[in-house]
C-alpha cells in the first residue's frame, strides 16, 4: 500500500489530508480557509456570496486559486508528494459549475509556470456556482417533480423528492432565466468533478455519490436518468458529465500539478465524491447496519445501506456510496445540542450536572415525556418551534434533562425504521458524545452497543481511503473496504457502552407513546 491525498473542498475552506495505509496513520491534515485568503478580492463572506432573494453562490475561480494555494501549503509543509499514489476528493454537495466551449481545451493545455486561476478564469459560462446554502428554487423542485409523474415518482426514481440545493432545480432555474448563458454552457459540472477535473487536467466524470444529490440521478441504475433529464432542462443530456463508478480511476494526475508540485506523473486521480457520501466512508460505515451519530448543534444519522430504500415521509436523503456497492442514508434533527443546551440553560447546569441529573432518573422517565421543538424541526417536520411536555413539570430539573435525551434517541429509532436495517452498531461523534450517560439512552432505546470516536475530517479522511482503495485494486489485490478502513475508525478504547435488557425493556414500552405524542403535535417531515 502506501500514501494517499484526499481532499475535501467544502463551504468554507479547502482541505489536504494525507494518509499512510502501511502504517495506518494520518500524516499531515492542512487547509486554506477561503475568508482569510479571499475575502477581498472575491467578496466572499464564510466562503459565500449572498446574492440575495435566497440565492447563494461561490466563486469556482476562487476554488481554482484556494486549490493551488493548499498545494503550495502542503509543498511548503515539506510532504513529499512524489510519493502520493493516488489522490481522491470530496466536494460539498449539490453545488454546479458551468463551463463554456474552452473550459476542455484549457485544461489540458495548463502551463506549470503560471499560475492555475489566471489561464482558467475564461472558461466558465457562468462565472458562480449556487450551492447547497441556495434556496431560491421552489418553483422549480415542484416543475421537475410534476414533470417526472408527481413527487413520490421522483422520490422512486432518484432516491429523493426536489430539494431547492439540488442540482437539478438550479440548473433549471439557470436555463429558464439566463437561457443565453445556458445554450453557452458546454459542460455543466459538480463542485467535486470540477476539482477532479483541475487535477486531471481534462473533464473528469460524476460519482454516482454526488450523482445522487441532483435530483438526476436513476438511484438503481447509477446513470443519468433520462426522464429526470428532460423534465429538468433542454438539451441537459449533452452537457452533464457522464457518471462513473467512484472506485474506478479517472486517469493519471496532470502535468500541470507532477511539474508544479512534484507529484509523480503515474499518480493516479479518482472521481471526487460528494462530502457526505465521502464521510461515510471516512466514519467506517462499510458495512450495511453500521450507523454512525454525530451528536453536534443539529444530530445528524448516518448509515450504511444494502438497497436504495427511500422515506415516503421525507424523513432522510439517499444517496449512493462511493464503495460503489451499498448506499447511505442521512437524516438531519434540527434539535441537537440546541435542544440540549437549552435544558441545561435552563437548570443552570453544567455537563456534568447534567450527566447527574441523567443518573439520578430511570430509564423510561415514570413515562414523562418532552418533544423538544426548541426550534422548527427538519424530521419530524415541525414549522414553529414548540416544546410540548407529558406528565412532565416545567421545573423539574431532572426528568427534564431525562426528557430531552430519550426524546432525541427515541426520534432517531422512530425516523430511522424506513432504512429497514437491523442496526447492530452505533458509533457516535461529536460533543454530545463525550457524556457517556447520553450514549447510554442511545445504546437502550436502539438495544446495541454503542462506541465513541473521533473524528477529523470525516470527509477528506474518506477520500484518502477511497483513493487507497481504488490504487490497490487497480494494482491488483488491494486490502478491501473492511481492512482499509479499520485502523482510521477505531473506537476510542474503553468507550463502547451496552445495552442493559431491562432499560431496553422499558424504551419498547416508550416508543409508541413517544409516537401518539409526536404525531398530535409533528406534520409529515419533508
Ligand atoms: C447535504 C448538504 C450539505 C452539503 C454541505 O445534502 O446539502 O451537507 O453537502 O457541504
Amino acid at each position: 500500500m502506501g500514501r494517499y491525498l484526499g481532499i475535501d473542498s467544502s463551504t468554507q475552506s479547502i482541505t489536504g489530508l494525507v494518509i499512510d495505509t502501511d502504517g495506518g496513520n494520518m500524516e499531515l491534515e492542512l487547509s486554506v480557509q477561503f475568508d482569510e485568503a479571499y475575502a477581498a478580492s472575491y467578496g466572499v463572506t464564510n466562503g459565500v456570496l449572498d446574492l440575495g432573494d435566497g440565492q447563494m453562490h461561490s466563486p469556482p475561480l476562487m476554488w481554482t486559486e484556494a486549490l493551488e494555494a493548499l498545494f503550495d501549503r502542503l509543498r511548503d509543509s515539506g510532504c513529499d508528494l512524489g510519493g502520493i499514489a493516488a489522490v481522491a476528493g470530496s466536494g460539498q454537495q449539490h453545488g454546479t459549475v458551468y463551463l463554456g466551449a474552452t473550459a476542455a481545451t484549457a485544461l489540458g493545455r495548463l502551463d506549470p509556470h503560471q499560475p492555475l486561476a489566471d489561464q482558467l478564469q475564461g472558461i466558465f459560462s457562468r462565472a458562480t456556482a449556487p450551492i447547497w446554502m441556495d434556496t431560491s428554487t421552489d418553483r422549480q423542485c415542484r416543475q421537475i417533480e410534476a414533470g417526472v409523474g408527481g413527487r413520490d415518482a421522483l422520490l422512486d426514481l432518484t432516491g429523493n423528492t426536489a430539494f431547492e440545493r439540488f442540482s437539478g432545480p438550479q440548473i433549471r432555474k439557470f436555463s429558464q432565466q439566463q437561457p443565453e448563458a445556458y445554450a453557452a454552457t458546454s459542460n455543466i459540472c459538480l463542485v467535486s468533478s470540477y476539482i477532479a477535473s483541475l487535477l486531471a487536467g481534462r473533464l473528469v466524470p460524476i460519482d454516482p455519490g454526488d450523482g445522487s444529490g441532483t435530483n438526476l440521478m436513476d438511484i438503481r441504475t447509477r446513470q443519468w436518468s433520462d426522464r429526470a433529464l428532460v423534465a429538468t432542462a433542454a438539451g441537459l443530456d449533452g452537457k452533464l458529465l457522464p457518471i462513473q463508478p467512484a472506485s474506478r480511476s479517472a486517469g493519471r494526475i496532470s502535468p500541470f500539478f507532477a511539474e508544479r508540485f512534484g507529484f509523480s506523473s503515474n499518480c493516479l486521480v479518482l472521481p471526487f465524491s460528494g462530502d457526505n457520501p465521502c464521510s461515510m466512508i471516512g466514519l467506517g460505515l462499510v458495512s450495511p447496519g453500521q450507523v454512525a451519530l454525530s451528536l453536534g448543534t443539529s444530530d445528524t444519522l448516518f448509515a450504511c445501506m444494502r438497497e436504495p430504500r427511500v422515506s415516503k415521509l421525507g424523513e432522510g436523503s439517499v444517496f449512493a456510496s462511493p464503495d460503489d456497492e451499498h448506499y447511505m442514508a442521512l437524516i438531519c434533527f434540527l434539535n441537537g445540542s440546541l435542544a440540549r443546551e437549552a435544558v441545561r440553560d435552563r437548570f443552570e447546569l453544567d455537563w456534568e450536572g447534567f450527566s447527574h441529573a441523567l443518573q439520578r432518573t430511570p430509564p423510561g422517565n415514570d413515562g414523562r415525556l418532552m418533544l423538544p421543538y426548541f426550534a422548527p424541526e427538519i424530521v419530524p417536520r415541525v414549522e414553529v418551534a414548540n416544546v410540548v411536555r407529558r406528565g412532565l413539570g416545567e421545573a423539574d430539573r431532572d426528568a427534564n434533562v431525562r426528557a430531552v435525551v430519550e426524546a432525541q434517541a427515541l426520534s432517531s429509532k422512530l425516523h430511522s425504521t424506513w432504512m429497514g436495517l437491523a442496526i447492530n452498531q452505533l458509533s457516535v461523534t461529536g460533543g454530545g458524545s463525550a457524556n457517556r450517560e447520553i450514549l447510554q439512552v442511545y445504546a437502550d432505546v436502539h438495544d446495541c452497543p454503542v462506541q465513541r470516536f473521533e473524528t477529523t475530517n470525516s470527509a477528506a479522511l474518506g477520500a484518502a481511503l477511497r483513493a487507497a482503495y481504488t490504487h490497490g485494486q487497480e494494482a491488483g489485490g488491494g486490502a478491501g473496504w473492511k481492512d482499509l478502513v479499520g485502523p482510521f475508525t477505531r473506537p476510542l478504547a474503553g468507550s463502547t457502552v451496552k445495552p442493559d435488557p431491562a432499560a431496553v425493556a422499558a424504551y419498547q414500552e416508550l416508543l409508541p407513546r413517544y409516537r401518539e405524542l409526536e404525531e398530535e403535535w409533528a406534520g409529515a417531515a419533508g
